[in-house]
């Protein structure tokens, strides 16, 4: 009896230590050396500093580490130098950035010379879709870490002081340094002093870590939870109002950081309900927050049911304005004209505003790209999206240049990440979607590092050392670098445009079923629906063709964008493949680059993007034994899904586009295997509660 005790002790004491549920997420700390760290200063942030190196310095066994805090010029805002013994800073939260900086280069094996890291922006912010009763907009990995329903909502336990401190910690190990706690579709009830306490409770944890919060605010508060009749922001009330509540969470929250604002957008109230502009709204929320060192985020995300192309609308509400907003507002705006798609080009907001502080919001959370199902790597998006030059100052005007301060002179830099956070063990759902919130932290730090370098370190941050392999001996490492982080790293890299292949490729774009922007939908048009919420008015398929016309014979949306671009997406000899359909209505037997037809470019497109998948689910079966078995079962399962989906994606999307093309799938390739009544009874009926 005792040996079986004995036993199953051991069992489960070595199934406590070997198995990953991925909480740790890119933090594995393994097999941490001695270390002597010196540090004249002493604060919470310092000792973190210190605690970490303890726990996680991978240098010489018994080395001595200097921490040193010393105004340098070359250093900006919270960057540090780093030597493999030294760490100087302006700040201590520059002491703690390079602490995690050095543990990450002596875990990925990355060479430690002397070298200066400076922030691309100041601000760099994590966006929470969450809501007050916990659940969570477009979030795919469970309900909230920071809000809850039910009689113990605004309790605040141990294990949710824990949940915040791990999370704050992650953040700051990727320089991560905002977080606003819940949905821009806001709720009034934020502002109430109940769930402010919430905040500073929050607030309390996150600060040693450098982490500001942040708040999404309804516009109409003052007359929803003020009592005043009015929310109009050019009465002298209301701006009180705004005043006296700041004000409010300034004395519970002194490091506050600001407020994000939807306003006049997708039913949210805004200033023009009142006959305002968004500067007038913006501006009356920046006097507020001004005195404290608060900044408004003001989202550009505005689009109404008019005739005008939904592509140019955000453009056309804030252009007039430019130069109007106070330097505390940011305008935030999406990486694209229209909604996070699995590809669009840039927004030509970026870098047209030159008299406002714009900032790009990108969006963690595969809302578009298969929530936690879909394996789908995005640096490879963002930096495409970061690189694109927009001209606006001369070549080489990147839309990263535009809104880091290296071309306008502006008082605040952002960038901002709709976050893909929640209760699930691994923090994202999807074991590979960590490396989303990764790879933004990293990017908003430095925008030029490459989704390659991500990758790689993130790979080895996450699976180094967890598989069945024994202690790292030099073939072991040779054998893991060839066998499992090239290949692994290689379908990482080409998540993202298998997704545009067998989703949407060639510039389709918002061609998705009503059904919680997952499957395929283009057939999707239910009588009376607002025409720019459905998929057909977006592919503008006919017996003719496909696309939509965006040149000067269509909506010119190109208009928007600055010479050369204007002409290189409007002559079809120079518009980019991937952006064809997006600028373009074309004929079916329209001559691609390749040869090919219209038609059979894009059936080769959605083809290639279901054999990559497959493809991927060869390499992940292959790599087994190097991965715990849990990560690996996890992976396997949800490759499955993508490749029936994928398939479906393909199917529906053909099938239907056939009805107009009337031409043949190219017979090289595999034959269709569902029928389309098939998959729009089966979309049918998924389809609960319609969303745009
Ligand atoms: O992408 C769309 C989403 C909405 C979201 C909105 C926005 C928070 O479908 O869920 O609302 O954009 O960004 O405001």
């Amino acid at each position: 009896m005792k040996t079986i005790v004995h036993l199953v002790i051991f069992v489960l004491v070595s199934i406590s230590v070997y198995a990953e549920d991925g909480h740790n997420l890119w933090l594995r700390r393994l097999n941490p050396k001695p270390v002597n760290v010196v540090c004249i200063k002493n604060s919470s942030t310092v000792s973190l500093a210190k605690q970490e190196l303890q726990n996680g310095w991978m240098g010489e066994a018994g080395a001595s580490v200097n921490l040193v805090i010393k105004t340098d010029k070359a250093i900006r805002g919270d960057g540090f130098r780093i030597n493999a013994n030294s760490i100087q800073a302006n700040t201590e939260l520059g002491i703690l950035y390079g602490v995690y900086e050095l543990l990450r280069r002596q875990q990925t094996g990355e060479a430690i010379q002397e070298e200066i890291c400076n922030p691309s922006y100041e601000r760099r912010i994590l966006n929470h879709w969450d809501n007050l009763d916990g659940s969570i907009e477009r979030g795919y990995a469970g309900q909230s870490i920071f809000w809850r329903k039910g009689n113990d909502a605004y309790t605040i336990t141990e294990t949710d002081k824990t949940l915040w401190q791990e999370y704050a910690r992650a953040n700051a190990s990727i320089g991560i340094n905002g977080a606003v706690l819940n949905n821009v579709n806001a709720s009034q009830l934020m502002l109430t002093n109940e769930c402010l306490q919430r905040v500073k409770a929050i607030a309390e944890v996150l600060r040693p870590y450098g982490i500001k919060t942040y708040l999404s605010v309804k516009f109409s508060s003052p007359a929803q939870i003020g009592g005043l009749k009015t929310s109009d922001p050019l009465n002298p009330e209301v701006a009180q109002w705004w005043k006296d509540k700041v004000k409010e969470i300034y004395s519970l929250i002194p490091d506050f950081g600001g407020f994000l604002v939807k306003a006049n957008s997708e039913g949210q109230p805004g200033p023009q309900d009142f006959g305002r502009t968004h500067a007038d709204g913006a501006n009356m929320l920046a006097n507020a927050l001004n005195p404290f060192g608060g900044i408004v985020m003001w989202r550009a995300f505005v689009y109404s049911a008019s005739d005008e192309d939904r592509a140019k609308q955000a453009y056309l509400e804030f252009m007039p304005l430019d130069g109007q907003f106070r330097d505390n507002v940011i305008i935030q705006v999406k990486n694209g004209p229209i909604d996070f798609q699995p590809r669009e080009p840039f927004s030509p907001l970026f870098g047209a505003m030159k008299k406002t502080t714009v900032m790009p919001e990108l969006q963690i959370t595969q809302e578009y790209l298969g929530h936690s199902v879909h394996l789908a790597f995005l640096s490879p998006m963002w930096e495409e999206f970061l690189q694109s030059d927009t001209y606006q100052e001369g070549a080489g005007s990147t839309v990263a240049r535009c809104t880091d301060g290296r071309i306008f002179p502006q008082k605040h830099s952002a960038i901002a990440g709709v976050a893909n956070i929640g209760l699930d063990a691994n923090w994202c759902g999807h074991p590979f979607a960590q490396a989303n919130w990764y790879a933004f932290g990293r990017l908003a730090w430095n925008s030029s590092i490459r989704s390659e370098q991500i990758a790689d370190e993130w790979i080895k941050l996450t699976f180094e050392g967890t598989g069945n392999t024994n202690e790292a001996t030099l073939d072991q490492t040779m054998d893991w670098n060839l066998n499992f982080l090239s290949p692994v790293k290689q379908m990482m890299l080409d998540s993202r445009e298998a997704i545009v292949d067998f989703m949407m490729p060639l510039g389709l774009h918002h061609i998705f079923s009503a059904n919680g922007h997952y499957g395929p939908g283009p057939w999707w048009a239910p009588k009376g629906m607002r025409k720019d919420w459905t998929p057909p008015y977006y592919h503008q398929a006919d017996s003719l063709g496909i696309g939509f016309d965006r040149t000067e014979s269509g909506s010119n949306g190109v208009g928007q964008y600055h010479e050369p671009l204007r002409s290189v997406f409007t002559n079809l000899a120079t518009c980019p493949e991937a952006y064809l359909l997006w600028f373009h209505h074309l004929p079916w037997d329209y001559k691609t680059k390749s040869g090919r037809t219209l038609w059979s470019e894009l059936c080769y497109h959605y083809d290639g993007g279901v054999q990559q998948i497959r493809h991927f689910q060869q390499v992940w079966d292959r790599i087994e034994r190097y991965v715990d078995r849990d990560r690996f079962v996890d992976v396997q399962k949800r490759l499955r899904d993508q490749s029936l989906n994928a398939l479906e994606w393909k199917d529906a999307c053909l099938l239907y586009f056939q009805k107009f093309s009337r031409m043949p799938v190219p017979y090289d390739l595999e034959r269709p295997m569902y029928n389309l009544d098939y998959l729009i009874e089966k979309d049918t009926k998924r389809v609960g509660v319609y969303h745009h």
